[in-house]
């Protein structure tokens, strides 16, 4: 009798499912006791939110090489990425989202709005007063704890 193969078992499994979760990386960056957050732009998902400058892990990625991308990409900076600080998890539904937090140690060049709408040195108290993402509002003591406030 033919015997199912594991691997053929892989190969069946559709590739996209329902409930599945992205990676997702941030970047804590401070500067004279202030964090910066950008503003996401209007073309995006959570428009006009206020983030932690990331994004999505990309294939083949570690989360340190996606994290010093995405701090190019958006903020055109050669970051240096430090230690993990936090991680937490969201569901936006049938899809989630796994968010490592990393403190970015230190940074060549200014940071400048090229993604977001508009960048913002802040008080990390001010978080607490911005429309922030929901997978950070129900986790901003544990993020403040993170920054060390
Ligand atoms: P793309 O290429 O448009 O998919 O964009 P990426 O790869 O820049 O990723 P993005 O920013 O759309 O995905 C990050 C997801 O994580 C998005 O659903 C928003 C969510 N998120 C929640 N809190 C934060 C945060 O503090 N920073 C960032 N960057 N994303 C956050």
């Amino acid at each position: 009798m033919k015997q199912d193969n594991p691997s053929d078992q892989k190969l069946k499994r559709p590739k996209t499912r329902k409930g599945h979760w992205i990676p997702v990386v941030a970047g804590f960056m401070k500067k004279d006791g202030k964090i910066l957050v950008g503003q996401r732009p209007e073309n995006n998902s959570l428009p006009g939110q206020w983030e932690f400058p990331g994004g999505k892990i990309e294939s083949g990625e570690s989360p340190e090489v996606a994290l010093a991308r995405e701090l190019n990409e958006e903020l055109g900076i050669e970051a240096e990425i430090g230690d993990l600080k936090l991680a937490c998890s969201h569901s936006y539904g049938e899809v989630g989202i796994l968010i490592l937090f990393f403190e970015v140690l230190y940074w060549k060049g200014e940071p400048r709005a090229k993604h977001h709408m508009m960048l913002e040195w802040i008080e990390p108290e001010e978080l607490a007063n911005r429309n922030i993402p929901e997978a950070n509002r129900k986790i901003l003591n544990r993020i403040y704890r993170a920054l060390g406030v």
